[in-house]
């Protein structure tokens, strides 16, 4: 084959153009002006940090059994999850939880009777305990009972959260009026208020935060009421399941409102959140963080928003904390430089789903405060 000298050349050119504008072995912390793959744009262009330990949204999570609470040596009769939020006030942290305490384990919507649950969140209701120092808790007793038939909520109240507005307090949590499990796992969000966090608690009996219109993704349930302030108004989170059983996917919604007791008006953008299970945010700077915990694309993300609406990816963990109720400082000050986390209540499941025998409440800890620095300290 004859080879023509100037396409020699040519090879000879490209070939070191190519050598020098290869990555030189030190990675530049600015993006270098040299053509990247995609992955490497995503390195500058994308959200992430380019190592975790510059980025203040990164944190890995530890956890500490909680002394106090009885589990009837886990035989599955007693269970405690999807802990609300943690309040300090009157000296003492609080946290609400969902508390079941029955003759059997669950058994399925089939099994289920009076007597026998369900689900791990099926004849259950809202209790809450208090501690000094958040390892040693001293359980006080249920909060918000079921009410008696036929109000929302006969069947079940469960997967509550606190709202502190204006010297008082309001808490969301799930209504159901049959056995979790019939159809799906379906209930709307009800709400009671107290002047104390002690109680005692008056339930308004009224959905707060209506279902979704027919065909629209929040139809059957609305799960994991979560409230923060934020911008002078209730910026209420939520959970719910597209399509429904077998093929649950789980998205996040939020629901604003200028007064505790609604009218909530949810996003149009909903849900505004791809990814996560039970709902877990709270204020960072200006905007909103939120952990991105166990279904989706974007499980194991920590995630940031400007606007409590469009967030994006700050960080990918792992290990996070199921349900996680963090202790939030600046929840309900509508802040405009939120602080972050660095603890909080969440649970672990012995087994994941609908036959979750019981759970266990854990203290989880972790580093997502502007006021620790990567050792964890002030
Ligand atoms: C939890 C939460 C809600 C669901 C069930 C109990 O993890 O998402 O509360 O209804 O599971």
């Amino acid at each position: 084959m004859k080879i023509h000298t100037p396409i020699i050349a040519l090879f000879f050119l490209i070939a070191c153009s190519a050598s020098a504008q290869s990555f030189p072995y030190k990675l530049p912390k600015e993006k270098p002006s040299i053509p990247l793959s995609t992955s490497m744009e995503r390195n500058y262009d994308g959200y992430l940090a380019p190592e975790p330990k510059d980025n203040e949204l990164y944190s890995q999570f530890k956890y500490t059994e909680l002394k106090g609470l009885d589990y009837n040596n886990h035989d599955g009769t007693i269970s405690r999850r999807d802990p609300s939020k943690v309040i300090f006030e009157n000296g003492k942290y609080y946290v609400w939880y969902t508390y079941r305490h029955t003759a059997t384990p669950p058994k399925g919507a089939a099994s289920a009777t009076e007597t026998i649950p369900s689900a791990d969140w099926d004849l259950a209701e809202i209790w809450y305990a208090t501690s000094k120092d958040g390892f040693t808790w001293k359980e006080q007793g249920v909060a918000i009972p079921r009410p008696p038939k036929p109000n929302l909520g006969h069947r079940s109240v469960s997967t509550a959260d606190i709202l502190k507005w204006k010297g008082k307090y309001y808490m969301y949590y799930q209504g159901f009026s049959e056995p979790s499990g019939t159809r799906g796992d379906d209930c709307p969000v009800l709400m009671s208020y107290a002047t104390s966090p002690d109680g005692p608690w008056t339930a308004t009996n009224k959905i707060v935060i209506p279902n979704g219109a027919k065909d629209t993704w929040d139809q059957y349930s609305i799960h994991d009421p979560y409230p923060l302030v934020y911008k002078g108004k209730i910026y209420l989170y939520y959970k719910s399941d597209f399509v429904g059983r077998p093929n649950l996917v789980r998205m996040q919604g939020l629901a604003t409102a200028e007064d505790p007791f609604g009218p909530f008006t949810k996003n149009p953008l909903n849900p505004v959140l791809n990814s996560g299970h039970e709902t877990t945010l709270f204020p960072f700077k200006t905007g909103i963080a939120a952990l991105s915990i166990r279904d989706g694309n974007e499980h194991n993300t920590i995630q940031y928003s400007e606007d409590g609406i469009n967030f994006n990816i700050a960080a990918i963990t792992e290990l996070m904390p199921d349900a996680a109720g963090p202790f939030i400082p600046d929840a309900f000050t509508d802040t405009k430089d939120g602080r972050g986390i660095t603890w909080g209540i969440s649970h672990f499941t012995s087994v994941n789903g609908w036959d979750t025998n019981h759970a266990v409440l854990t203290r989880f800890d972790c580093d997502l405060s502007l006021d620790v620095d990567d050792q964890g300290m002030k």
